[in-house]
């Protein structure tokens, strides 16, 4: 198979080499990091107070961790190493409980994230002369601008169609005969089965490669994706803490997704005990930014769970691969591609008064997609009046929850006491989803 490549220095650099510069970056980064009162203190805690500190990769293990919670605490701009004026974009995410994070990026980040993206979209086999459709959501999510830029840096004609209208999506596909798609495995899935209603078959468009990724999916998917649309499905992997997508991506071999090392340094560990795993024993993934200056994170946490795959890849890529994400150790759920925590939906369905003590979440499918279910219990005093002020009440619920976690629930609701209780720890989300 002929191995098409973006950076082959970096790509195919020998492992030593590639330590040698991980080692340099990661000096760079502790000078960042010690810009920020937050790191200063953390770094501090452990005894490290300057670069040189750092002699080897192997001191990484004595640096702190960084968790998502931390980045809340820091909101907005307690991590931010560099002057306002040298930063150029940020993103956010959703925190735990509803408080967003934040990453900062210079211009100089946005060019080495748009580097990675390129590297990622090439090691696909996609090309200047591929006619790029981009359905995720451009804004504060990472996917649309993240994947964009590298595209345009790759020099295929981009289209940003931002995510949903499905209507609209097939007739830009038709009209400028889009080879390369990116979308989450579920809009795929769903954007098919509209395409197979309007009897579009995949010999009508000009479709070749998807990248998806943004939310956990089986191999299984993958195969179905790829035999409806008669396509080559390749899975993306990357968080807004990370940038985005760009940090792990599958090339023609499909044997695992291929890590930017020189970019991110990688830790497998076990959740319970932080003790570091094993190549090919399955945990938790640990990154440190081995590039970014305005936002440098040490050993985040990112609850995903996965595994290195051993051996190397044919496509000749020095770079480690992490195995299909299989879930993660936390209660994040991932809707459609959007992140929510539980305690999200619990925070505002309690700060709204006519809510009752008593909730569930509940998770299903409808067609390809998610669809999220919040039943409430609500005061007695409402099921005495009008339908119409119930009903008022229920699409309030509704837009309240999605103007904060991005995702319209449909809300039911209940009388005090007819939802179960549960004896000991409350469960509230039920999660109906078929494991895909
Ligand atoms: O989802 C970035 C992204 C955009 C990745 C487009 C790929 C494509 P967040 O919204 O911060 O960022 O969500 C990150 O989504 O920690 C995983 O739990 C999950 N996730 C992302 N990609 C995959 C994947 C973007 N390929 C969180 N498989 C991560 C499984 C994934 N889970």
């Amino acid at each position: 198979m002929n191995v098409p490549v973006w950076n082959p220095a970096i790509e195919f650099m020998e492992r030593e080499a590639l330590e040698r510069l991980q080692l340099a970056h990661l000096r760079k980064t502790i000078a960042w990091a010690l810009k920020t009162p937050f790191y200063q203190r953390r770094l501090a805690d452990v005894g490290l107070t300057r670069p040189d500190d750092i002699t080897s990769l192997r001191d990484v293990r004595n640096l702190p961790y960084t968790t998502k919670d931390d980045l809340r605490d820091a909101y907005p701009d307690g991590l931010l190493a560099v002057d306002r004026e040298q930063v150029v974009r940020l993103h956010t995410s959703s925190g735990t409980t509803g408080m967003p994070t934040v990453i900062y990026h210079t211009q100089r980040d946005i060019d080495h994230w748009t580097e990675l993206v390129a590297r990622c979209i090439t090691a696909t086999g996609a090309t200047r002369r591929d006619v790029f459709q981009n359905m995720t959501n451009y804004g504060l999510f990472t996917g649309g601008l993240g994947l964009h830029y590298g595209a345009e840096r790759v020099g295929m004609l981009v289209i940003p169609a931002s995510s949903g209208n499905t209507g609209r999506q097939v007739q830009l596909m038709r009209n400028f005969q889009t080879s390369v798609v990116h979308a989450t495995p579920s809009y795929l899935l769903h954007l098919q089965a509209v395409l197979a209603g309007e009897g579009i078959g995949p010999d009508q468009l000009g479709l070749r490669k998807a990248f998806i990724g943004a939310e956990p999916h089986s191999e299984e998917t993958r195969r179905k994706i790829e035999s409806l649309l008669r396509i080559e499905a390749y899975n993306s992997y990357g968080l807004s803490e990370m940038n985005g997508p760009g940090v792990a991506f599958e090339c023609l071999y499909k044997t695992g997704l291929h890590l930017w090392e020189d970019a991110y340094f990688l830790e497998v560990i076990n959740p319970h005990t932080l003790q570091p795993l094993a190549e090919g024993e399955t945990g938790e993934i640990v990154m440190t930014t081995l590039q970014r200056q305005a936002t440098p994170l040490l050993r985040y946490r990112t609850r995903d769970l996965s595994h290195l795959v051993s051996g190397h890849c044919a496509c000749g890529r020095s770079h480690r691969r992490l195995a299909r994400l299989t879930g993660r150790s936390d209660d994040m759920l991932i809707i459609n591609g959007v992140n929510v925590f539980p305690s999200q939906i619990e925070d505002l369905l309690m700060k709204t008064p006519e809510v009752g003590s008593n909730y569930l979440i509940q998770l299903e499918k409808r067609g390809s997609l998610d669809r999220l279910i919040v039943k409430t219990e609500i005061e007695a005093r409402w099921f005495t009046g009008h339908r119409a002020t119930l009903d008022d009440l229920r699409e309030r619920i509704s837009e309240l929850l999605r103007s904060a976690v991005l995702v319209k629930p449909v809300v039911e609701l209940y009388e005090p006491g007819s939802l179960p209780v549960s004896e000991g720890k409350a469960k509230r989300v039920m999660d109906l989803r078929p494991v895909f």
